[in-house]
């Protein structure tokens, strides 16, 4: 970490920071000035702290916001031995004062004047409050329909995947307000560009609320967003599923269904050569058989966490079982045919696709729906 300019005493007239907005920068330069005058003008009725945080960038912005940090209530924070967005607001995070913590862009794409409006969601108790383009009243301004696309693919998986962004409309957010309380406790790793995800499931908001904006487009200096980061935000999602528990869910899931796949061929031998029955009947015994097996073993081990916040008796559940394992069969069934006779892939890789699908439906469907809790412990529990 490198220097780091004192605050200007006058500005925070010694009264407590209400809010230390952190701001990432790489190779801004141009866009400091008018950050840091936007910042201020609309920010003037609030104790606040802007934080640059930047890696040593080589077009001297840290230089310029050093120049600017005696006029204004500015932190400088530089980092030499370390490069990356995620990064360098967890960095951001530790050296702020703040009662609230907030993230905006450097490069004007999130308007400073709409600040006050988050803050004063957090005033009126929300615990977070995200800077929103997909709700009432904000907007993406001149993105190409191809990024557009990206953007919607990568929220829906996320919405998808995490329980804690369940509901909220743009989780990908990079403009955003949070009470300080939210992280406390919680390790936020330095992966990835979206620095909310890692609030959201890590930290223990309860309140969220969502103020619209229009996110523009940028005016000056260049794009950092890569390829590579893109990547970098699956590696995440997955780091972020995993520590909600769903990884560990689905793999005990998938060991239920494998245990069942035994059972049915156990008792197809078992009733076919033994007890001499016609082996299709023997094979809708054995399939009953192991969808009961596979449901007792996910009512008492996947799923035991859920037992009892889960809606409806154990005969609901263990027929909503029945029927999502049902269909679960068809989609396999009807795949398995399309593969290997429409796209006339080898039948192994077909049923390979076929069962894997069947799999994720099961699944999900049994997540959301058998086992799906009441309300309030939803809510308590964060999905
Ligand atoms: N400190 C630091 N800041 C970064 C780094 N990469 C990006 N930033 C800053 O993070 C903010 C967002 O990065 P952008 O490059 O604008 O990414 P984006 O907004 O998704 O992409 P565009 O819409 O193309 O601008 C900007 O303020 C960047 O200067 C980095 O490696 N280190
Ligand atoms: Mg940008």
């Amino acid at each position: 970490m490198g220097s780091q300019s004192a605050l200007n005493p006058s500005m925070n007239s010694g009264q407590a920071v209400e809010l230390s907005l952190i701001a990432p920068t790489y190779n801004e330069k141009e866009n400091i000035v008018p950050l840091v005058e936007r910042v201020h003008k609309a920010l003037s009725q609030y104790n606040y702290e802007l934080i640059i945080v930047d890696d040593n960038s080589p077009d001297g912005t840290a230089q310029l916001a050093n120049s600017l940090s005696s006029k204004y209530p500015l932190k400088v924070i530089v980092r030499t031995t370390e490069r990356g967005l995620a990064s360098a607001v967890v960095a951001g995070f530790s050296q702020a004062s703040g009662q609230v913590l907030g993230v905006i862009d450097a490069d004007l794409q999130h308007p400073p004047e709409a600040i006050p409006a988050l803050l004063d969601a957090i005033r009126g108790g929300a615990d977070v409050a995200i800077g929103s383009r997909y709700v009432e009243g904000g907007g993406i301004e001149g993105w190409s329909t191809k990024r557009e696309i990206i953007s919607i693919g990568a929220k829906t998986i996320a919405r998808l995947l995490l329980s804690s962004v369940k509901g909220i409309k743009d989780p990908l957010a990079g403009f955003f307000l949070f009470r300080r309380e939210v992280i406390e406790g919680a390790v936020l790793a330095p992966t990835g560009y979206k620095i909310l995800l890692e609030v959201l499931v890590k930290g223990n908001a309860s309140q969220v609320v969502e103020v619209p904006y229009i996110f523009k487009e940028r005016e000056r200096g260049k794009s950092n967003l890569t390829f590579n980061e893109q990547l970098n935000f699956l590696k995440h999602l997955s780091h972020l599923a995993w520590f909600e528990g769903k990884i560990t869910r689905f793999l005990k899931f998938c060991a239920v269904g494998a245990s069942g796949t035994f059972v049915y061929l156990g008792l197809l031998a078992l009733f076919t050569e033994i007890v001499s029955l016609f082996y299709i009947l023997s094979a809708a015994i054995g399939y009953e058989i192991s969808i009961l097996n596979n449901f007792t073993w996910n009512e008492l081990w996947t799923f035991r966490d859920r037992r009892a916040s889960a809606k409806g008796s154990v005969l609901t559940r263990a027929i909503k079982f029945n029927l999502v394992s049902l269909i679960g069969w068809g989609i396999h069934t009807a795949m398995l045919a399309f593969f290997t006779e429409v796209v006339s892939l080898f039948y192994i890789i077909s049923a390979m696709i076929a069962i894997f699908s069947a799999m994720l439906w099961n699944f999900f469907v049994n997540v959301k729906w058998t086992w799906r809790q009441k309300q309030g412990e939803a809510l308590a529990e964060g999905g």
